[in-house]
């Protein structure tokens, strides 16, 4: 039987998907207008994940250092009596949710810990900074539909990885330049996008907004301004003063772009036609990441392709923005205005600081301790606290547990999840059982409200599906009966230059922070990219073995210098970790490569020598800021 149901994993791209539950086969639904009938291997193999032999398929309780298999009632019973203790002190408990399943009822455990008064996290591992930045400058989150850039004459992309990051957005800009588009990368080298670029451009990484404010200086010399364009906005008197005052050559000199780069983007931005800017990730996981994606937005707004067709600048659009909330329906507990936070980048710092201490650490959806910064020191930091994670692979966060709860994962359970690139909610159908014991998220959440001493009682799911359309005005039975509803924004964000600050006109940002200089003990800066074949750390251990593969270019000044006959090293001040060194073509020659995702039981994963530091906004991680080095030993 085929059933359509949708992806739930941390992506963008957030496919429709069509199951074949007795043959395992997915495929992407050929009616979805942005899935379009194809998906990637991490979807079309995801039956190979939820039938792996190391999933966990039934609760497991920690006994002297040793995993033993539990009911459902002896866990939820033991975590029960847990959380009824620390209840006495609500800060002393600790949630954290992460995006490893996204939809309305994912929000289950975020619900029931507001209610309990429990500690939070502050912050962000992925997107905020560059959230943060674009909210400042239009007032509210929007880009145009991502269909529109098949009216771009040339689309400017400031470092997203298609190839790897997105494969329907890789598909569209394909299609582009089969018409005629133009596609120049701005980026460190050493990743996917020449396949899909006509001219890269090398830039020092963390540098963004030395280059787009020196094609904004090129713009002030040739006098070349939109009248119209800068009546739309609030305080161009002042990002114009700080241009005036900054030397062109100080700028390219700041990025390392070569002055005749920097002239030939300002061709592309200021040639007749509509240009449209894309905005990676990564160039927002640096200290000065915000005001990096602000000046980018800038040059979008100076060079008047905001607002138009074919224009725009894409960053993200907020996967939540047609989904509502169904908190409210909940009894129990005290929806909680205020909570203790921890910010996420340096989860060990903070535990060791906090004052009341936390006891009880609730994990669900996310491989925390894998994934932020000094990773080892917060494996440390969960052993004392009793640690409960909902997870269906032991990994580095399920090894410091005390009790494992095994969630049914998708195409088991029902959910239904927006995208953060286009505007399709997709319905993500149950198409198979849950393997052993496993269970929804939402059920064991659920199940454990009750159990309290003082429950806290959650509505049934199709209630909280239900309010959850709400917003969207989505009918449930048309998303059921076709897998998806395409909800309708503006196909161009901010039309006729009305933006979403309260006097409708654009910000610019005011000032240009000089970067960090760099360390002469840790000389190159690690990048930890997204792999391309895999989502973050859902990796099998077949593929993590031997030593983790590091990539330089041969011009790097610790390529000649290593000898390639004895190993190699990774070093940061906080630690060392054994690599392989490898080259790439057109790198920066101060950048290292590693992609991310490895575990640390297998000596794989960088954040054991990735330092905690904040960027501008929204206190996101500026993983991409770390100074490393490469020695033998
Ligand atoms: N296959 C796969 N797809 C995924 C994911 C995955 O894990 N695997 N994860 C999803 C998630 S949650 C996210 S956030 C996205 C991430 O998607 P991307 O933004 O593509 O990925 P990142 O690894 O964050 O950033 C990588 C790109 O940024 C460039 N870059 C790094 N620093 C700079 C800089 O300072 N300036 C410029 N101009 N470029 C820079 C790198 O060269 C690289 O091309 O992918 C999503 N899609
Ligand atoms: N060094 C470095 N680290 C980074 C980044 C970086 O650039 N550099 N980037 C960061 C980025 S962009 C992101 S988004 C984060 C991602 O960080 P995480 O969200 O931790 O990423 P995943 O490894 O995908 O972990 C998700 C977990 O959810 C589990 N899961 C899957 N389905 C379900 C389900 O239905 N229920 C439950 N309970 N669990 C489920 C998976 O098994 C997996 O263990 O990592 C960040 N980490
Ligand atoms: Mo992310």
């Amino acid at each position: 039987m085929t059933i359509v149901t949708a992806c739930t994993m941390d992506c963008g791209d957030a496919c429709s998907l069509i199951v074949d539950s007795e043959k395992k086969t997915v495929r992407g639904n050929p009616n979805h207008p942005f899935t379009k009938g194809f998906c990637c291997k991490k979807g079309s193999r995801y039956f190979e994940r939820l039938e792996a032999e190391d999933r966990i398929v039934t609760p497991l309780i920690r006994e002297d250092g040793i995993f033993r298999e539990a009911s459902w009632d002896e866990a939820l019973g033991l975590v029960a009596a847990r959380l009824d203790a620390a209840r006495a002190v609500p800060e002393s408990i600790l949630h954290i949710h992460g995006h490893g399943y996204r939809g309305i009822l994912a929000k289950a455990s975020s619900v029931f810990f507001n209610r309990l008064g429990a500690s939070a996290y502050s912050g962000s591992v992925c997107d905020d900074t560059g959230i943060t930045a674009s909210e400042r400058d239009f007032g509210v989150l929007h880009h145009n539909d991502p269909e529109d850039i098949l009216n771009a004459d040339r689309v400017i992309n400031w470092g997203r990885d298609m190839t790897r990051c997105s494969i329907h957005q890789l598909a569209l800009i394909q299609k582009a330049r089969k018409k005629g588009t133009e596609v120049l990368t701005v980026s460190p080298g050493g990743d996917g996008t020449p396949e899909f670029s006509d001219v890269n451009v090398v830039i020092r990484p963390g540098t963004d907004r030395f280059l787009a404010a020196a094609v904004l200086k090129l713009y002030l010399e040739a006098g070349d301004l939109n009248p119209w364009v800068l009546n739309r906005t609030a305080n161009w008197p002042a990002l114009r003063g700080l241009i005036d005052g900054l030397k062109f050559t100080d700028l390219c000199a700041a990025c390392e772009v070569p002055a005749s780069d920097v002239e030939m983007l300002y061709d592309w931005y200021a040639d007749t036609g509509r240009v449209a800017t894309v905005i990676g990730w990564g160039l927002q996981r640096h200290v000065f990441g915000g005001e990096n994606v602000r000046f980018i937005n800038a040059l979008a707004m100076v060079s008047g392709n905001i607002g138009i067709a074919g224009g725009g600048a894409y960053f993200n659009i907020s996967s939540g923005r047609n989904l509502g909330s169904w908190d409210h329906l909940v009894k129990g507990g005290k929806q909680s205005a205020t909570r203790r936070e921890f910010w996420i980048g340096d989860l060990a710092g903070e535990l060791e600081k906090a004052d009341p201490t936390v006891d009880f650490i609730w994990v669900d959806g996310h491989n925390v301790v894998n994934q932020v910064p000094d990773c080892l020191a917060v494996a440390q930091a969960f052993a004392r606290p009793f640690v409960v994670v909902v997870d269906g692979f032991m990994n580095d966060t399920a090894m410091q547990a005390d009790v494992i709860l095994p969630p049914a994962m998708m195409f088991e359970r029902e959910d239904v999840l927006g995208s953060f690139v286009h505007n399709c909610v997709n319905h993500c159908a149950p198409a198979v059982s849950p393997p052993g014991r496993c269970r929804p998220d939402f059920d064991i959440v659920s199940d454990l409200g009750r159990r309290l001493a003082d429950p806290v009682v959650l509505p049934d799911a199709e209630t909280c599906v239900r309010e959850g359309l709400k917003k969207g005005d989505i009918s449930y039975g048309e998303l059921v009966d076709m897998g998806f509803v395409k909800v309708n924004h503006p196909q161009v964000a901010f039309e006729n230059m009305r933006f979403g600050h309260p006097d409708g006109l654009y910000r610019f940002p005011e000032d240009l922070h000089p970067e960090p200089g760099r360390d002469p003990d840790y000389p190159l800066q690690l990048l930890t990219l997204v792999s391309g074949k895999y989502l973050h750390t859902q990796i099998p251990a077949s593929q993590q073995r031997g030593v983790p593969v590091v990539w330089v270019s041969k011009r790097n000044p610790a390529w000649g210098a290593l000898d390639p006959a004895r190993d190699a090293y990774l070093v940061t001040p906080i630690g060392a970790m054994q690599v392989k060194v490898e080259t790439a073509e057109d790198l920066h020659p101060r950048a290292v490569i590693v992609r991310r995702g490895g575990w640390m039981k297998y000596g794989h994963v960088a954040n054991v020598v990735i330092q905690p530091r904040k960027t501008d906004m929204a206190g996101g991680i500026a993983y991409y800021s770390q100074p490393c080095r490469l020695e033998n030993r």
